[in-house]
């Protein structure tokens, strides 16, 4: 094209809307940036993850529910480290200039990446944090939709005794990591107070992959269940082995028990397997049913980490909508504090005074090949 004809385009289209007396201004484009872990130990986490706040996006954009708003966003991945994560979140606030950030996906990289956002003023919506120290109380941009291992795990012991009537415990966790270390700090003080013995702890690190000795020594003390606190890759090898030990004891996991991956590396090892859950899948609420609808549409079988990726993004959406469409970042900040009762596939969602989240947590274990909720 000319230069004078695309002038002339250019002039049209500036003209057009004013002469048609209906103005309306171009949508304001509203970035966010997804950081994930595509590669590395979590990235089992993190393709689910991704599907969950790609479908979110397209369904809010779609529903023209934020006046003149339209959601964007740059999916990172974060290596499942502190290090990547820190300069994915570097990238997303000086370079990207997003307005909020979901993620990252693992505790571990979160202490060291969310402090960044916060000095810079940037939003934080963990979406699969659950160590339940050194997350938000990094500072009040930090806000989190996930529930804490400290939210979950006490209420699903205590649904186990009453079925199990265990008493004496021995727990296995990851020493390396933040939400492994976090989750075990969890265990241990909710089976101090609810009287069960501990009878031996043991640990490995994330590079390990075979338990035997720990295993070994703990199935020596003999106790009535067996606490796990590690992520899906260690988890599937631990029960595995266990189930090899001859070892037929209850294991019950924490958060990172979560992921179809431990059914699919572990098999029948992982039969009978318990772990506490944020996402109640056969909820009848219609923003769950609707949620399970589009993702079948999609052509996704969703997990707990999906669910959490999505409501993420339901969030940020009714804060901006709660900042009357406006969409910087202390808008979108300013608007969490005003998220009550949203329907999402968790349940009715608030964020609690320390920007934690709050909704019913369910509890969930593995039968017939597949995770099913215990009524
Ligand atoms: C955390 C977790 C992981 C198990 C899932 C991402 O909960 O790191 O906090």
């Amino acid at each position: 094209m000319s230069l004078p004809a695309r002038l002339a385009v250019v002039a049209l289209a500036l003209s057009l809307p004013l002469s048609a007396g209906r103005a309306r201004a171009a949508d304001t484009v509203v970035k966010i940036g997804a950081a994930l872990s595509l590669t590395g130990p979590a990235a089992v986490y993190g393709a689910s993850q991704k599907a969950g706040v790609q479908a979110a996006l397209d369904e809010v954009n779609k529903s023209g529910h934020l006046k003149g708003v339209k959601l964007a966003v740059v999916f990172e991945d974060d290596g499942s480290t502190k290090e990547q994560g820190i300069a994915v979140f570097q990238r997303f606030i000086n370079k990207d200039k997003v307005a909020a950030i979901i993620g990252p996906t693992l505790s571990n990289t979160a202490t060291a990446a969310d402090p960044l956002a916060h000095a810079a003023k940037v939003p934080v919506v963990a979406v699969s944090n659950t160590a339940p120290k050194g997350i938000t109380d990094i500072g009040d941009y930090i806000w989190r939709v996930s529930l804490t291992e400290g939210q979950v795990i006490p209420g699903a012991l205590k649904r186990l005794q009453n079925k199990l009537h265990f008493k004496k415990a021995a727990v296995l966790y990851g020493n390396d990591d933040a939400f492994t270390q976090a989750g075990f700090a969890v265990m241990k003080a909710a089976l101090e107070a609810s009287g069960t013995a501990i009878a031996g702890t043991q640990t490995f690190a994330k590079p390990d992959r075979d338990y035997n000795a720990q295993l070994t020594a703990l199935k020596a003390l003999a106790p009535d269940i067996l606490l796990v606190s590690a992520l899906a890759d260690n988890a599937a090898g631990i029960v595995t082995q266990a189930r090899q030990l001859g070892w037929n004891v209850p294991i019950v996991g924490g958060n990172g028990f979560n992921s179809p991956a431990l059914i699919k590396n572990a098999g029948p090892a992982a039969e009978g397997v318990y772990v506490g859950t944020a996402w109640n899948k056969v909820s009848a609420e219609a923003a769950n049913q609707a949620f399970l609808k589009l993702m079948r549409e999609r052509n996704v079988d969703p997990d707990q980490f999906c669910a959490q990726a999505y409501t993420g993004v339901l969030v940020i959406a009714e804060a901006i909508k709660q900042s009357g469409n406006k969409s910087g970042r202390d808008d979108i900040r300013a608007g969490f504090a005003k998220v009550k009762a949203l329907a999402t596939p968790l349940g009715r969602f608030s964020f609690l005074p320390n920007r934690d989240g709050d909704h019913e947590p369910a509890l969930q274990w593995v039968k017939d090949g597949k995770f099913q909720i215990v009524p």
